[in-house]
């Protein structure tokens, strides 16, 4: 483990030959665009508490309350733009045949950003799913009409199509990440506390598979112990020159 400002020559040359690469990221990638992280001095954990709105129980006890915060969330979103961390990644994308970007947020910046088939691990806020027929659709309506929002189809009550604490996650989504983590040779852990589970196993599972792990975040984490190099700064000022170093194959 070490860490860096920047990236060290041998460093870029492991990215340069990768094969098959791998990206979590979380919470500190949008940061920059100003979406709020969730834990720190400035984090939405601060003054609100998870288990009152990032729960099925707290959502059965009130969904009037957890709609509030999500509708408030979305404005806060809707004003917000990819930043160059975002548009970095979908380049580094292009670089790869086999490059997977998996990523916590639920914001959808990355997919705004040109990144072409971004797993989203907890979900997206712009969309909603009906508690009584399952129904998924999109949403983008901000402020929302009517709290809690209804299914236009059934009438059920509508949700955020979001992961909460102690939910599972998709079958098909943890395959899809599990897959790519361990056949990763090169996995960057980007903006995320690595707290929280099971995106936080992910670096670990690739470093037993062989991959080289790296780390870029504003401090050191409790993934730092087990990356090859930490990179402590902003992902918006880290990763556009990274890019700039790496050939074309
Ligand atoms: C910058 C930066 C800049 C800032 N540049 N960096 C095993 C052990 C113990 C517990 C569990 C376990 N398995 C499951 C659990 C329970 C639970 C869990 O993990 N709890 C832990 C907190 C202990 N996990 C679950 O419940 C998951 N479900 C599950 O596993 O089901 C099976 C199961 C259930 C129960 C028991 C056992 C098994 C579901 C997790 C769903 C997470 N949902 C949330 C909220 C909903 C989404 C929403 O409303 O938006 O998702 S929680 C919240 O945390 C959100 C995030 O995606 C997630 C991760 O946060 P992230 O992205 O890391 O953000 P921060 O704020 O924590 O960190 C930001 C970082 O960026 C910091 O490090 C900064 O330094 C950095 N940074 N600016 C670079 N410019």
């Amino acid at each position: 483990m070490a860490t860096f400002t920047q990236f060290p020559a041998e460093s870029i040359e492991v990215i340069s030959n990768a094969k098959s690469v791998a990206v979590l990221t979380g919470a500190g990638i949008s940061a920059e665009s100003g979406v709020p992280t969730f834990r720190g001095e400035e984090g939405l954990w601060k003054n609100h508490r998870a288990e009152e709105l990032a729960t099925p129980e707290a959502f059965a006890r009130n969904p009037e309350l957890v709609w509030q915060w999500y509708d408030w969330r979305r404005g806060l979103v809707a004003k917000t733009r990819p930043n160059p961390g975002h548009t970095a990644l979908a380049d580094l994308e292009k670089l790869y045949d086999d490059f997977t970007l998996i990523t916590q947020n639920v914001d959808g910046h990355h997919r705004l950003a040109g990144s072409l088939d971004p797993v989203e691990m907890h979900g997206n806020i712009w969309y909603t799913r009906c508690l009584t027929d399952g129904d998924i659709r999109e949403n983008r309506d901000t402020p929302l009409p009517e709290i809690p929002p209804e299914c236009g189809k059934c009438g059920g009550l509508l949700r955020p199509h979001i992961v909460w604490f102690g939910e599972s996650l998709d079958e098909s989504v943890l395959s899809r990440v599990f897959n790519t983590s361990s056949r990763a040779d090169l996995f960057f852990v980007i903006g995320t506390s690595g707290v929280v589970q099971p995106a936080a196993s992910l670096a670990g599972m690739a470093k037993n598979n062989g991959a080289t792990v790296i780390e870029i975040n504003l401090e050191p984490t409790p993934l730092t112990s087990l990356a090859d190099y930490t990179i402590l700064g902003k992902a918006g000022e880290v990763l556009p020159p990274l890019i700039e170093q790496i050939p074309e194959k």
